[in-house]
């Protein structure tokens, strides 16, 4: 596909700074960038430049396409062992009665009250608690298949698994095995936060490594399977420890090829330990996209987690390299709305997703957890409406 037009401009305008221009000519020739072009992105990119770059490259890999499953999530408990910084479920273990620590059957009621909804993923994380080990998830992803065999489970993070599995004395491997063959199918991307020790150990001190995060992802592609990976950016990491966390994300990519998806979350300040630190800007929610999408050149999509971010934020995203807006969720998370996020219910029904899809000119494709497509929402017009369809995608805004 030749470059936008935008591309194209950018790559003849005599006032751009070379090494922009050199990373330009990267993006137009489709090119890999360098761990120090990234850098430069994040310290010299403008919210325009960055976003005609993503865009090419987004356009390139999807078109106009844009992904949504329907999903629900259980969050097992709000109650945590460990004690991250930013998350505002590690406070609750010194009020414990204040939570809530779902048991088997708990959870099973909330599977069953989705039996009459065309949802295709349950997606399963939350604290870290010992009555939540090994053998709970082997039954629970059991009782789950049971009742309805279809349902794609994604479930826990490294940080469940390395714990469970330690208790357990098991490997990651033989572990693994139990799990995939009670049903588990895939694995979220959470936990990653920022790889870097030295912000790790001030944000997430006790729970485990960015090394062991990596290792675990590592094993679970050897053994056939896909999962996600996220960045928790827009606190105290610097501009290079993200491109530290890019590059080891990447180098993992080009050996396994088993990332599907990569998710930035925006740090949310509310009701946690780093509230004094004030949250960043949508100008640099959508740059983070956007340089995200030009350095993570084998990741095949990014996605912008509506939930955190706002409805409006994930419109704009469709612009800035995003493809995915993920699901409908339904009021099944609280991690966010706890944390401060724009939405304190997250629920949007399919009919909201491919609306807000469509009212930027995107086609709303939904899909199911390993992207195989459900139905094409492309020229879908809901019976009760009509459908603005003003542009095709938003102008790209210049700094
Ligand atoms: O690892 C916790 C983050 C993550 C805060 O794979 C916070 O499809 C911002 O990973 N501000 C869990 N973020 C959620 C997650 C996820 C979400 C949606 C889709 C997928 C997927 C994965 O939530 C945690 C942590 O990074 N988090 N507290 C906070 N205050
Ligand atoms: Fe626990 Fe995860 Fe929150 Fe850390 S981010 S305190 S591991 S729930």
């Amino acid at each position: 596909m030749s470059p936008s037009p935008d591309l194209q401009s950018i790559l003849q305008d005599p006032s751009l700074d070379p090494s922009l221009k050199a990373i330009a000519n990267k993006v137009y020739l489709d090119q890999r960038i360098s761990d120090q072009d990234c850098l430069t992105l994040f310290e010299s990119g403008s919210l325009g430049f960055v976003g005609a770059l993503a865009n090419t490259i987004r356009e390139r890999k999807h078109g106009h396409r844009t992904y949504f499953n329907r999903n629900f999530h259980i969050e097992p408990t709000n109650v945590c062992i460990y004690t991250c910084n930013f998350c505002s479920y590690s406070r609750l273990i010194k009020q414990r009665e204040d939570g809530w620590e779902y048991s088997m059957e708990d959870m099973m009621d909330i599977v069953k009250s989705y039996d009459e909804q065309p949802v295709t993923e349950v997606h399963i994380v939350g604290g870290v608690m010992p009555q939540y080990n090994l053998a709970f998830y082997t039954e629970l992803f059991r009782q789950i298949k049971a009742h309805r065999p279809e349902l794609h489970i994604k479930g826990l993070t490294p940080v469940e698994y390395y714990y469970i599995f330690k208790k357990a004395k098991v490997s990651y491997e033989e572990g693994f095995r139990q799990l995939i063959e009670a049903g588990l199918d895939s694995m979220p991307g959470g936990g990653a936060e920022i790889f870097h020790l030295d912000i790790r150990k001030q944000i997430a001190a006790d729970k485990c490594t960015g090394e062991q995060w990596l290792d675990i992802h590592k094993v679970w592609h050897q053994l056939g399977k896909r999962s996600n990976a996220t960045i928790l950016y827009g606190h105290i990491e610097s501009f290079s420890h993200r491109v530290h966390h890019l590059s080891l994300l990447r180098d993992l990519q080009d050996e396994t090829g088993g990332f599907q998806t990569f998710i930035p979350l925006k740090f949310r300040n509310q009701e946690n330990q780093m509230s004094h630190i004030p949250e960043g800007s949508t100008v640099e929610d959508l740059r983070n996209y956007a340089i995200s999408r030009i350095y993570l050149d084998n990741f095949d999509h990014l996605k912008a987690y509506w939930p955190m971010i706002g409805r409006t934020v994930a419109q704009m995203s469709l612009s800035f390299g995003v493809d995915d807006i993920d699901g409908t969720i339904d009021d099944t998370t609280k991690i966010y709305s706890m944390a401060g996020s724009e939405e304190q219910n997250p629920a949007l029904s399919t009919k909201d997703l491919v609306k807000l899809i469509q009212g930027v000119g995107r086609h709303p494709l939904e899909r199911d957890t390993l992207y195989q497509i459900i139905t094409d929402f492309t020229d879908h017009i809901f019976p009760d409406e009509e459908v603005y369809r003003g542009y095709t995608s938003l102008p790209v805004v210049s700094s």
